[in-house]
C-alpha cells in the first residue's frame, strides 16, 4: 500500500551574542525575520554567549546581557512552543564540538576571515585565540541541529561559507555527518549601517552609542539619534551612490513601513532631511514600542525567563547530544553507552 508522507519541514538555526542589547540592525537584519520563519521552519534560536567573551566582558553586565537577549527574544515573539530558544553556555554540547573542528580547520582559513581582521584592529591589545577561532565555535553551533538554512545577516555569509566548508571536509572524510546549510539572507534591512559612519554596519557593541539605535531606547533617544545621523550637504532625499547616510536611513524606513525606496523619493520630494529623520525616527519608535512592552513585562518576571531557559537548554541538548555523539563515533572516540 502507498502512504503519503508529509514531507519534514526545513530546519533553521541561527544565533545572537549576548555583546550588549541587540541592535536596530540585529532586529531588521535578522531577529524579525527569525519570527517569520517559525512557521516555514523547525528553528532553533540561540543566545551566543561563548562568543561574547572573545572580547572582555564584565561578568555582572554580561549575565544582564544574557538574561535581556533571552528576554527580547521572547518579546520580538519567538515562541518557545514552536521554536527550540536557548541560551549557548547552558548547552554544553557546543564547546566540545568546536573543539572536534577546530582540529578539521585550517589556520590559514580562519586568518582570512574579516570579522577577525576587524576585531582584532578593534581590540588590538586583546587578540585572544577565542577571537581567531569564533567561527569553529559558530560552525559547532549550527551544525549541531542540522539545520537546512542558517537565516544571517548579510555580514555573516563568510563564516556561514566557512561552516559548510568544515562539514563537507569532515563528511568526505568520515561519511555523511553534518547537513550542509545555506546562508538565507532576506533583501530588506539586511544590513543596517552606523548611525554615524554609515559604510560601517550598525553595532551592539560601538561605543558611540549614538551609532546605533538599540532596542530599548526610548521615543526620545530614538528621535535624537536619528537627529543627528550623518547624512550628506545634498538635502535631497534620494537613494543614489555616495549618499552612504541617507541610503542607510532609506533603508531603514523602507524595512519599517514597507514602503519601496522609489516611495519614499516621492514622499520626500521637496522636503529636507529634517522632515525624513522625523519620519524615520517615529516609525522606528512605533515599531520597538510593543516589543519594549513585552520585554518589560518579561524582566518582571525571572523565575519565569528562568524556567524557560531551562527547558530550552534541555530540548536542545537532547538534539545537539546526538550529532555530537554521530560526530565522536565518527572519529574513533570510545561512546560509552
Ligand atoms: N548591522 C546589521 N545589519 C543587519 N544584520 C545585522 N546583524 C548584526 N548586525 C547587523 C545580524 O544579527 C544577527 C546577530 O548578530 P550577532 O550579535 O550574533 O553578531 P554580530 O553580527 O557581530 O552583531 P553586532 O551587533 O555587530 O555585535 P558586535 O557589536 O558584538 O560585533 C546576525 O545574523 C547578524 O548577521
Amino acid at each position: 500500500m502507498e502512504t503519503i508522507e508529509t514531507p519534514r519541514k526545513k530546519r533553521a538555526l541561527s544565533c545572537i551574542q549576548s555583546t550588549g542589547t541587540p541592535t536596530l540592525g540585529n532586529y531588521l537584519g535578522a531577529l524579525r525575520n527569525w519570527v517569520m520563519l517559525q512557521d516555514e521552519f523547525e528553528c532553533a534560536y540561540a543566545v551566543a554567549d561563548l562568543h561574547a567573551i572573545t572580547v572582555r566582558q564584565e561578568p555582572a553586565k554580561l549575565r544582564q546581557q544574557i538574561n535581556e537577549t533571552f528576554a527580547l527574544l521572547l518579546a520580538i515573539g519567538l515562541d518557545p512552543e514552536k521554536s527550540l530558544l536557548f541560551v549557548q553556555s547552558q548547552v554544553p554540547e557546543h564547546a566540545q564540538l568546536s573543539w572536534l573542528l577546530s582540529c578539521h580547520t585550517q589556520f590559514g582559513e580562519l586568518s582570512r576571515m574579516t570579522q577577525f581582521k576587524d576585531k582584532s584592529a578593534k581590540h588590538a591589545d586583546n587578540i585572544n585565540a577565542g577571537l581567531f577561532t569564533y567561527p569553529v565555535l559558530m560552525a559547532a553551533d549550527i551544525l549541531l541541529y542540522q539545520p537546512d538554512v542558517v537565516p544571517v545577516g548579510a555580514d555573516q555569509k563568510q563564516h556561514c561559507e566557512l561552516t559548510r566548508d568544515i562539514a563537507t571536509r569532515f563528511n568526505n572524510l568520515y561519511a555523511n555527518t553534518f547537513t550542509i546549510p545555506e546562508p538565507y539572507i532576506m533583501k530588506t534591512g539586511a544590513r543596517v549601517c552606523s548611525l554615524q559612519e554609515p559604510t560601517k554596519k550598525m553595532s551592539k557593541s560601538d561605543e558611540n552609542q549614538n551609532a546605533f539605535i538599540s532596542l530599548k531606547d526610548d521615543p526620545d533617544t530614538i528621535m535624537r539619534k536619528f537627529r543627528r545621523a550623518v547624512t550628506d550637504s545634498e538635502a535631497k532625499v534620494r537613494y543614489a551612490e555616495g549618499k552612504d547616510g541617507v541610503n542607510n536611513l532609506m533603508e531603514i524606513y523602507s524595512a519599517v513601513t514597507g514602503k519601496t525606496l522609489e516611495a519614499i523619493e516621492d514622499e520626500f520630494t521637496g522636503k529636507g532631511y529634517g522632515d525624513f529623520k522625523t519620519a524615520v525616527g517615529e516609525a522606528v519608535a512605533l515599531e520597538l514600542k510593543p516589543i519594549q512592552e513585552r520585554f518589560t513585562e518579561l524582566m518582571k518576571d525571572k523565575a519565569q525567563l528562568e524556567a524557560l531557559m531551562k527547558s530550552g537548554a534541555e530540548k536542545a541538548s537532547y538534539v545537539a547530544g546526538r550529532t555530537l555523539g554521530k560526530a565522536m563515533k565518527k572519529l574513533g572516540f570510545v561512546i560509552l553507552r
